[in-house]
């Protein structure tokens, strides 16, 4: 009942939510063509949909059968099942109304929907249920941390809920005690800039730590709290960490990582063979920044050598947002999930009554050289492959094209990998160019201009005539005694202007030539590239996942069948398809059906 109301009950919050951070987003004078803040669109917002149209639907990314998904919340495993909680607005295909969704899985592929967990009805959550996540304390008791919205000015507290009867297998039904909130902010604190609580981890000295999102002027920050049962959390003297010029920090994550092997670590583990990861979801550039650093007396202090800021290592360079990760004890692994959302216009998401995805959740580890994280599709989406297709050995000349047959290439996974025989053609890196700013190097050099080495890659979801495409590819640059290996995902030629009526008439939707450097080793004169391509998602994985970029692209004519797959080269190196696998990918049974 508390629900139905709730399309009034939010105007005034979100749009002061969304006004601050747009004026937040002047004053830093950045945007990179990202959207912004869920954009808030009133009279959109409980336009419930009619007809879902199923055209760029995924196969296999998780989807609810219609209307508006964020953020994945309180990801986690808890008696054998796997909980996905999602921002989600149950009246419309536009941010509003929000929920946490919630659906499970015994895979990680399969899923069913559940009843709602959490919802504004209490003083404390009324005017929102934002972002948070799960923690399965001891005696194996999961608890929810979320953010409530509590006033007309968007101020946020921390709550906590708990399943209503731990015996459900799949916990439909949370409780939210009477002792809520658990968390306000302090004068020191923004209170319209403190949410995401994270997964808690628990010290040596028996108190648990959480860590929140917020920023003090342009210095982002994550709040750092202590408690010994749960209930009654006090704010550190010092920050977990915070860093000068980089805005708004949502949706932290704080968790080790293994230096001696490839096992994911308890969010409590310490010790000498452990690093640590911090991620922040940077508001102002809707990029996930992370860094790899020390934990100790309760600060975090990044590695002398990383970057910590706008130009640190990014999860994904791509459309990937506001993730969070969990370990999961029966694979003793860390597994990370991101939202991708639409990348077309507003009017177009309320047409096809849905917007948004989370993308296949992702195994995390250590890079063996302890500089970054390596990030792989999770084994059980394998489960979903058919029709194998196999290539090998297959030289490319310059401005040669193969189609790889056998597949729907619409809904798909390719894993290749490439060889040449000398680095010599490699193009120069201008020294002028920004070394930060791959995203402006691919666009400018494509995957049509000719190169050295490279590009070289393939073409996702491409007419037979290639008049649309998403091509993903390498162009390997020589820079003084160094080589920068640029991996793109370029999505300015994603769909045909051919017929008005189709969904994607060529116009709104943001195409951006997504980039990003890829950190490895070229002795071997080798480069591999796996790509999950599903209809309007194209993820990929550069070098074992050391570079990822998703893109959303609503091609008009590479739909369902009439979507062709071919790998190309048009640098003057010759490189060689040393293997190539290519998939169909099955729909999975159950999703959310
Ligand atoms: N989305 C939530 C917030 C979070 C933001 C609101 C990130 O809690 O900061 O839907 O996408």
């Amino acid at each position: 009942m508390e629900l139905a109301k709730g399309g009034v009950r939010w105007a005034l919050p979100v749009v002061v939510y969304v006004c601050c951070c747009l004026v937040f987003l002047l004053n830093l004078n950045s945007s990179n063509g990202v959207e912004a803040s869920h954009n808030v669109f009133m009279h959109l917002q409980s336009l419930s949909a009619v007809n879902v149209r199923k055209e760029h639907r995924t196969g296999y990314h998780f989807q609810p059968t219609k209307h508006w998904i964020n953020d994945p919340n309180g990801p986690m495993y808890f008696n054998g099942v796997y909980h996905l909680f999602y921002q989600y607005n149950p009246k419309g295909a536009v941010w509003g109304n929000i929920v946490w969704a919630h659906s499970v899985s015994k895979d990680l592929i399969n899923w069913e929907k559940v009843e709602h967990a959490i919802y504004p009805s209490k003083p404390f959550d009324k005017y929102g249920c934002w972002s948070g996540s799960a923690t399965v304390l001891p005696g194996n008791k999961p608890v929810i941390l979320y953010t409530g919205i509590v006033d007309d000015k968007n101020s946020q507290v921390q709550n906590y809920a708990v399943p209503a009867n731990l015996s459900d297998p799949y916990l439909r039904e949370w409780i939210k005690p009477d002792n809520n909130p658990l968390i306000v902010s302090d004068p020191s604190i923004n209170a319209t800039f403190f949410r995401d609580p994270t997964t808690a981890w628990l010290g040596k000295d028996g108190h648990w730590r959480i860590t929140i999102g917020g920023r003090r002027n342009r210095r982002g920050i994550s709040y750092l709290y202590r408690s010994r049962d749960f209930v009654h959390w006090v704010k550190a003297k010092h920050a977990l960490h915070t860093s000068a010029g980089t805005g708004n920090w949502e949706c932290p994550d704080f968790f080790p990582v293994s230096v001696s092997g490839t096992n994911g670590l308890d969010t409590s583990v310490v010790g000498p063979n452990v690093k640590h990861v911090l991620k922040v979801s940077l508001d102002a550039t809707r990029f996930e920044y992370y860094t790899l650093g020390s934990y100790e007396k309760d600060r975090y202090t990044p590695d002398p050598d990383m970057i910590d800021g706008w130009n640190g290592l990014r999860y994904d360079y791509g459309n990937f947002y506001a993730s969070k990760s969990f370990f999961d004890p029966s694979k003793n692994r860390r597994i990370l999930w991101g939202w991708a959302n639409e990348s077309d216009s507003t009017d177009k998401d309320i047409k096809k009554g849905w917007a948004g995805v989370q993308l296949i959740p992702r195994t995390l580890t250590l890079d063996p050289s302890g500089k970054q994280l390596l990030q792989w599709p999770v084994e059980e989406v394998e489960n979903l492959r058919k029709n194998k297709v196999e290539l090998s050995n297959k030289i490319l000349n310059k401005g040669e094209t193969v189609e790889i047959k056998g597949i729907t290439a619409a809904q798909s996974d390719v894993d290749v990998t490439f060889s040449f025989g000398s680095l010599d053609k490699a193009e120069p890196f201008d020294p002028s160019w920004d070394r930060y700013d791959a995203q402006k190097l691919c666009g400018q050099k494509g995957s049509t201009v000719e190169g050295g080495l490279g590009p070289f890659g393939i073409l996702t979801l491409a007419s037979q005539n290639l008049e649309e495409y998403t091509p993903v590819f390498f162009r390997v640059f020589k820079d003084q005694d160094k080589y920068q290996v640029l991996m793109c995902s370029d999505a300015s030629r994603s769909s045909a202007s051919v017929d008005k009526t189709k969904m994607d008439d060529g116009k709104d939707a943001y195409r951006p030539s997504f980039a990003g450097f890829v950190n490895v080793d070229l002795n071997e004169k080798k480069l591999s590239l796996r790509s999950l391509i599903d209809n309007s998602v194209v993820e990929s994985f550069g070098a074992g996942g050391k570079t990822c970029i998703t893109s959303r692209v609503y091609p008009a004519l590479a739909l369902y069948g009439n979507a062709h797959l071919y790998a190309f080269n048009n640098g003057s190196e010759t490189v060689k398809i040393d293997s190539l696998n290519a998939w169909s990918m099955s729909k999975p049974v159950k999703m959310n059906h």
